[in-house]
């Protein structure tokens, strides 16, 4: 019989980027059961879903607003006090540093909208912090998805766009385990191999996703550049590139001048007007403006011009220059890819039509990672089926309010983000670094960093240098921490505020991530369980402090249901109507292909590059000291991994499991059992050099800290090549199993052996995923 007090309702679970669609059953309002939801577009549920239960009814909980009694440095000794109290000293305080030396000495944070609910209530903290006038958002973007979703722009004008797997014929995954990973995807990734897509995997390990490719390629770590220079020339060689798409839409038959590295312009030129070469080898003028079709009949891919003042020739001419000494040879010696996997790549990549690609973290944690997205762009522009049905195609979006809004803080303040000035075209366009905040805070440059007000997010077990991150944290004037748990952030705390989980807030997701029918569907979410304790929703806290600072209008006076009223206002929805339809909507878009091509005043509308055409050649990188082409620049780990009499002989990389997102989730008895206990992964090979056996603990040693970990052996990784996770630091007293301590080579942060004194040039990633490292067994 069903208990009366059961109720069962559709949402959709927020704890990492899959966004699945869920059912949750509750009794007595407390969340009991989730299971997927198959009615759903995004219907699936993986283990951290199932475990939400578990999770929200967690003792570890935090229930009450907190304050530290002892100074930093020492037990924090924790007095529970009111929520008033707390919100009017925060409020205070920030006031206080904003008149004193500027809204800048205040940072701000919140966990990736990759693995937590942040999407829902992170633009709203940055409405509150733009408000206040701070430009310091720290991030991950710069080891997360910076290279694919805004380096992409120096090359195709927007981010890269969502690949379209249900009408592909060949699919790349480049560096991602969406296995394990992103469950939404990897169901997608099935359903074309089942439609008869080829799928190739490109990453060292054999994950679950590269086990299903028809291809598996293994490059040596962050070396997947010479990898895609390789198939470049491979494509070029056997003439299997889209002619027609770049002679038309791209820059590859501008002439650059081989001097200046400048194209080649008309006397008294727009700044549309380029040179190019006509079927007379004579400088021919085009407008980018214009339809291409009216002149690319009478121009050349390649060739030269040379008269007494100028020596140039064209892009393409020189792409195939850059390219030329990328033999099949050349890539298997840097790569380790064998040649007869190499060609078949390349076949697979010539005769693959349509073809879509999609990269992540395999790609951004080196410290080559834009280089070699470059590179990744390139590539993909010779297939021509950039935004063609089956190639990657920008989705239409369904149209809501802004509710971060830029507009709201003057752009001098914007200016002032830490690490603007040393990449000024990197990830601190947009956010600024761990290691940026720590260096304000210890360092007080550019300018005194005093406050931090983090919204979750582990800044210690997930930036390298672990041992600066404490010492940035303790010598801060005031620090807020909003969370469900306890982390290592919240020892060096002032005030740990309690947060509600994501089941236990209302949100709202206009556009699922995905296809076109993902992106039509929206969805409200509303608290499915009751808040526990005194934990309030991040947006109610962001609410609170907003309207103690004064920001009433801004804020819609508090009322959250305004706010998303507010949000949903263009698409003519309201709250009240989603509610009586809690499966969610979907409103019908449309996708129109090769948006590049529609007619526009007269012209075409192009591409939003410095040239209007996709960008083969970059004009605007060479003007800020970056090379124009794509090329090959080394990781870390070459040539390291061949030097046996080097210290740190081994490759250290590290990937992300099933069952934890990040720092989290270790003390949830259900997922800890997964994987009870911090691990290395390395080849029966590389174990037997060290005489290790699996289940021997291990030291794992860097030139900047250790940890300790368990060993386990495995054939899906490349001998010398060690592989183990980060996030390791919390106990589970429901398995017995103790915690680490990230601060200690006692515990098992990999990230303390991380350093960064060589990062990306231009984005500023870290080398998280190609470092090197030397084992010592523990007796
Ligand atoms: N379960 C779970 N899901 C998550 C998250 C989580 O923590 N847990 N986090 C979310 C977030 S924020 C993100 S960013 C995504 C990330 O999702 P993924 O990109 O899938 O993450 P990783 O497992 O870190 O790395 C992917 C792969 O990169 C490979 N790799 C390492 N070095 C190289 C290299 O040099 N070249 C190539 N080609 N590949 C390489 C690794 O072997 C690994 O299999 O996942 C999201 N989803
Ligand atoms: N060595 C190495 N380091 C890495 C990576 C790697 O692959 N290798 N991956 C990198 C990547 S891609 C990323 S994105 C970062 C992730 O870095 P973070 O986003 O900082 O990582 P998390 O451990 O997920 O942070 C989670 C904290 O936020 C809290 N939290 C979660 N959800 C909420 C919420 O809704 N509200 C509030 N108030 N708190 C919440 C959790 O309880 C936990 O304390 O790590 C990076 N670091
Ligand atoms: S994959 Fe798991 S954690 Fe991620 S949204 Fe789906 S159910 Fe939730
Ligand atoms: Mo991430």
């Amino acid at each position: 019989m069903m208990n009366t007090s059961e109720k069962r309702r559709s949402g959709f679970c927020s704890q990492c980027v899959s966004k699945c669609g869920v059912i949750s059953i509750t009794e007595n309002d407390r969340l009991k059961k989730v299971i997927p939801d198959k009615s759903h577009p995004n219907g699936g549920i993986c283990p951290k879903g199932a475990s939400a239960p578990q999770i929200i009814n967690h003792p570890d909980r935090i229930l009450f607003p907190l304050k530290r009694t002892n100074p930093k440095g020492e037990e924090p000794k924790w007095k529970r006090i009111k929520w008033e109290e707390a919100i009017q000293t925060i409020t205070d305080k920030l006031k206080q540093i904003s008149s004193e030396t500027g809204a800048e000495s205040v940072s701000y944070t919140f966990p990736t909208v990759g693995a937590s609910g942040s999407f829902n209530w992170g633009p709203y903290l940055h409405r509150l912090m733009n408000l206040y006038g701070t430009p310091n958002y720290i991030s991950h973007t710069n080891v997360c998805q910076w290279a694919r979703d805004e380096g992409s722009k120096y090359t195709y004008g927007v981010g890269l766009p969502q690949p379209d797997f249900e009408h592909a014929n060949l699919i790349l995954i480049w560096g991602h385990n969406p296995a394990d990973t992103n469950l939404q995807t990897w169901k997608r990734l099935m359903g074309a191999k089942k439609r008869g897509s080829k799928l190739v995997v490109i990453d060292p390990r054999r994950t679950t996703t590269a086990a299903a490719a028809d291809l598996w390629i293994a490059p040596n770590h962050g070396t997947d550049s010479a990898l895609i220079l390789g198939c470049i020339r491979f494509l070029i060689e056997n003439h299997s590139f889209d002619h027609k798409f770049l002679l038309n839409w791209t820059n590859a038959p501008f002439l650059v001048d081989k001097q200046t590295g400048k194209f080649l312009r008309p006397e008294n030129h727009h700044p549309y007007e380029f040179l190019a070469l006509d079927k007379n080898e004579k400088p021919y003028k085009i407008d980018t403006r214009e339809d291409p079709q009216t002149w690319s009949e009478n121009i050349l891919l390649t060739g030269e011009y040379t008269n007494e003042s100028v020596s140039s020739e064209t892009v393409f001419s020189q792409l195939m220059k850059r390219v030329s000494s990328f033999t099949i040879e050349k890539v298997e010696k840097i790569t380790g890819v064998p040649y007869e996997k190499l060609v078949e790549l390349g076949e697979l990549l010539s005769d693959g039509d349509p073809i879509s690609y999609y990269s992540w973290n395999g790609l951004e944690q080196h410290v080559n990672s834009s280089s070699t997205n470059r590179a990744l762009c390139i590539l993909y522009s010779l297939t021509g089926y950039f935004d063609k049905q089956g190639g990657n195609i920008i989705l239409p979006s369904l149209p809501v309010n802004p509710i971060k809004d830029q507009n709201l803080i003057p752009r001098s303040q914007q200016q002032k983000r830490l690490g603007r000035e040393k990449r000024p075209l990197g990830a601190p366009k947009i956010s600024a670094t761990g290691y940026d905040f720590a260096d304000a805070v210890l360092n007080e440059t550019p300018y005194p960093m005093r406050a931090l007000l983090s919204f979750g997010s582990n800044m210690v077990t997930q930036n390298p240098e672990s041992g600066n991150m404490m010492e940035a944290l303790k010598k801060l004037e005031y620090h807020v921490h909003v969370d469900m748990f306890h982390n290592p952030m919240t020892r060096f705390a002032d005030i740990v505020l309690p947060a509600a989980h994501a089941w236990e807030s209302p949100s709202l997701l206009a556009g699922f991530d995905g296809s076109l029918q993902t992106a039509q569907h929206i969805q409200y979410n509303p608290a499915m369980s009751k808040a526990s304790g005194e934990t309030r929703p991040d947006l109610q806290i962001i609410m609170d402090l907003a309207l103690e600072m004064g920001y009433e209008e801004e804020f819609w006076n508090g009322d959250i249901e305004a706010a998303f009223n507010y949000y949903l206002e263009p698409l003519n929805l309201t709250l009240d109507q989603l509610r009586s339809q809690p499966a969610g909507i979907s409103i019908p878009l449309q996708v129109n292909y090769c948006k590049y091509s529609e007619k526009k005043n007269g012209g075409v509308s192009g591409f939003s590059t410095p040239t209007r055409k996709l960008e083969i050649y970059s004009e605007f990188l060479l003007q800020h000291g970056y090379d124009p082409l794509p090329q090959f620049e080394k990781p870390l780990t070459v040539p390291y991994y061949q030097d046996k009499s080097y210290n740190f002989p081994l490759v250290l990389s590290s990937n992300k499991l099933k069952s934890f997102c990040h720092s989290q989730h270790r003390n949830i008895a259900k997922l800890r059992k997964m994987h009870p206990d911090p691990f290395i992964e390395i080849h029966p090979q590389t174990a037997h050099m060290y005489k290790l056996n699996d289940g021997d603990w291990i030291q794992l040693v860097s030139p900047h800290g250790r940890m300790k970990a368990v060993t386990r052996m495995t054939q899906s990784i490349p001998v010398g090549t060690v592989y183990t996770q980060s996030g390791w630091w919390d106990k589970c007293d429901e398995l017995e199993l103790l915690g680490f301590d990230p601060f200690s080579a006692e515990g098992a942060n990999v990230n303390q052996l991380i350093g960064i004194e060589q990062l990306d040039p231009m984005s500023g990633s870290e080398p998280l995923k190609s470092y090197r490292c030397q084992i010592y067994k523990m007796s």
